[in-house]
């Protein structure tokens, strides 16, 4: 008799973590109260693009290893995966992680092992799960086993990492962590670290804050760069030839709903403390007004521009854009009354004023902005679209240009990080 899961929530994370156990041999129940998702998963079709799940999700369905519903069943194991957005208030919203734990209840029997990798704010698991499922009347840590795992993959190589990742466990007791790591183990090929619960909310936590704070260091060098007339790519580059260092990149802001989003859950459970933490996200959440203003500065002397913005998804080479900088920007300028004409390669997504070929895209611009570093971006050279150009601007926020080659085929081009319109004018 297989191990039965019950997988609640079908997001980006949900989905192919219930593939991934059916997969491996469990009969896996995934429950999404979206009945949208749910006809949609049934008939086959997908609404997460993901490298591999296609295939993936089709032979578990196929096989019956895998079932959709809306509503949850009895299992030996339940996995919580579902959003824990932010507030307008950067409180972390868990609604969503109380109504999937009140929806199991009725179906927990005794030795069920409860896993939440959603993320969420340290103490999470301990101060709002369990005395949940303490109403089933159960005893927590001897009849249910509770355990937080939080997930680290990268949108685009999920399934890669998914297996080849290290993985953290946090128990609340010894067992929850044993039995939670038999499960992973399943597929995990990386090496499982053993904690506490509350220690593996604040691991997730503190990996992307990290990387946020590093990114508000890179940002906030790109304007240090330009008040000094130093190219800070090429500054950073030449640092992280440093064995121990690596300093991120500068860019038009920090998108997608985990960088963005997990440093407030510690700022808010420690505001007093969180100096650092809550200054790297105000530069990095301020960053797109920035560019706004040097576009503005580019444009100013030119009547009723058109501006182009190449590059909707919040980074590279996917086609996301939830908390894309690029739609901070693209709604600031709107709002400034500026014409804008849009292109991304991946985003599907329909915008007012997008454009499917690029050509079309910068059509009688005015300035040319790079916002997201797409491969497709990388190979363009501009010169061969160069009479397309009402003015000859370009801003690049990612290095993405050889900008010396542009600037002796009669582009004045912008390099976020190094120049400085207002310099320049003196
Ligand atoms: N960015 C920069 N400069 C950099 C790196 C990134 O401006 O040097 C920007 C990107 O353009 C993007 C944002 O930051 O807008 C986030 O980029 P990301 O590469 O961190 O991508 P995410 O958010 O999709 O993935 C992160 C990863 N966490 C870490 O790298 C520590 C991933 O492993 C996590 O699983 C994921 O968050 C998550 O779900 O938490």
């Amino acid at each position: 008799m297989s191990m039965k899961l019950c997988v609640m929530g079908l997001g980006y994370i949900g989905l192919p973590t219930a593939v991934m156990f059916a997969q491996h041999g469990l009969e896996v129940v995934g429950v999404d109260i979206n009945e949208n998702v749910i006809n949609q998963l049934k008939n086959r079709s997908l609404h997460i693009e993901e490298p591999g799940l296609k295939d993936r999700f089709h032979s578990v369905m196929n096989s019956g290893k895998l079932t959709v519903s809306t509503v949850p069943t009895e299992a030996d194991v339940y996995i919580i995966a579902v959003p824990t957005p932010i507030t307008k208030d950067k409180e972390a919203d868990l609604s969503y992680v109380i109504s999937a734990t009140e929806a199991i209840l009725p179906f927990l029997k005794k030795d069920n092992l409860i896993i939440l990798e959603s993320t969420v704010p340290p103490r999470t698991t301990e101060d709002i799960l369990l005395p949940i499922l303490s109403q089933t009347g159960y005893k927590v840590g001897i009849d249910l086993l509770v355990s937080h795992s939080p997930e680290r993959v990268l949108p685009g190589r999920l399934f890669e990492e998914l297996i080849e990742n290290d993985r953290i466990v946090g128990g609340i007791n010894e067992e929850s962590c044993l039995k939670t790591v038999f499960l992973y183990k399943k597929f995990v090929k990386g090496n499982i670290y053993m904690t506490d619960a509350k220690t593996a909310e604040m691991v997730k936590l503190i990996e992307n804050t990290y990387r946020d704070v590093n990114i508000a260091l890179a940002n906030e060098l790109a304007v240090i760069g330009e008040q000094l007339d130093i190219n800070i790519w090429d500054a950073i580059k030449l640092a992280n030839y440093h064995p121990r260092v690596n300093i991120h990149f500068p860019g038009p802001g920090v998108g997608g709903h985990c960088i963005a989003v997990d440093p407030w859950f510690i700022v808010e459970k420690s505001p007093e403390t969180s100096k650092l933490i809550h200054l790297s996200r105000t530069i990095n959440e301020t960053a797109p007004s920035r560019i706004v203003n040097i576009i503005e500065q580019t444009v100013k002397d030119i009547d009723d521009p058109i501006i182009t913005l190449c590059g909707l998804a919040y980074k590279g080479n996917i086609d996301d854009v939830r908390e894309s900088p690029s739609l901070v920007i693209m709604s600031e300028l709107i709002k400034k009354g500026y014409k804008l004409k849009l292109h991304d390669p991946l985003v599907k997504e329909n915008f007012a004023n997008k454009y499917v070929h690029f050509e079309d895209a910068i059509d009688n611009t005015d300035c040319l902005v790079f916002l997201t570093r797409h491969d497709g971006y990388l190979k363009l050279n501009l010169t061969d679209y160069k009479e397309k150009f009402n003015h000859r601007n370009v801003v690049d926020t990612i290095n993405l240009l050889n900008h010396e080659m542009l600037q002796n085929e009669g582009f004045d081009t912008y390099l976020v990080g190094y120049n400085n319109l207002e310099k320049e004018e003196k």
